[in-house]
């Protein structure tokens, strides 16, 4: 039985969202406390994280306050160590499979998350880089992705690290924020969600990973919305 979780987050990351998506998934009982992270709390670096990052995750423990955390419980940080601790936890969750070889595959398709697709994605969204790079990132990942179903077939650890970042793009795309030609958002989402042409392996995956109730719980689209106005509009003034 696993023991207390606490789980520090803050709605506008997404790498915080990974872990919330995978406690989600496992319908693992826990306490969330939000981090302002423009005006984190003093005791949360020194208490929780060094790095003063989230998400971390406090196991076991005294059951005291989130912001009193206990020495006695065990500190936790970086999303994907999370998610799979979480998989570990709860393996009925299916986050992580026992198949060494689906293992393998899912943390391939990771390491290109990571690599290729939220890269290729920042770069285009501060102006840094044309739209074809992000494409070709893009089409990487197709090239990975099986004739049907999530990115190893079955819903995991691979899927819950891209659509963070997939969500946080379609909302900037269909407001036009960021850096990159004023109009060519809305049409850079139509052309990667449409299920025909050159992203249609993609697109009806994108759509399913959007569609997911796991994801839908732990996304404000509102609030991120608001937030990205704010930090993007003078992208290109
Ligand atoms: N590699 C870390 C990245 C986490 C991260 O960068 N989190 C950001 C928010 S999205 C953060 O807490 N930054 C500290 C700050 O804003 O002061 C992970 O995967 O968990």
């Amino acid at each position: 039985m696993p023991e207390r979780i606490v789980l520090y987050t803050a709605k506008i990351c997404p790498y915080a969202q990974r872990a919330e998506i995978a406690l989600a998934e496992a319908k693992a009982p826990h306490i969330q406390y939000q981090i302002d992270l423009q005006n984190k709390p003093e005791w949360y670096a020194p208490k929780v994280n060094p790095a003063s990052k989230v998400p971390a995750i406090a196991y076991g423990g005294p059951d005291v306050p989130p912001d009193q955390p206990s020495p006695e419980s065990v500190k936790l940080a970086e999303s994907l160590i999370l998610v799979e601790f979480i998989a570990d936890l709860f393996p009925d969750s299916g986050i992580l499979p026992a198949d060494p070889v689906l293992r393998a595959k899912a943390r391939f398709f990771v390491d290109g998350v990571s690599t290729k697709f939220v890269p290729a994605w920042q770069a285009y969204l501060q102006g840094k880089s044309p739209v074809e790079d992000f494409y070709k990132a893009v089409e990487y990942l197709q090239g990975l992705l099986p004739e049907q179903g999530y990115a190893i077939g079955r819903y995991s650890l691979a899927d819950i690290a891209l659509t963070p970042f997939l969500a946080r793009a379609r909302v900037a795309l269909l407001n036009d924020f960021g850096g990159y030609p004023q109009g060519e958002g809305p049409k850079v989402i139509e052309s990667l969600t449409s299920e025909s042409g050159r992203f249609a392996r993609i697109g009806k995956y994108f759509n399913d990973l959007l569609a997911r109730e796991s994801f839908k719980a732990t996304f404000d689209e509102g609030y991120i919305t608001e937030r990205y106005k704010a930090r993007f509009a003078d992208l290109r003034k």
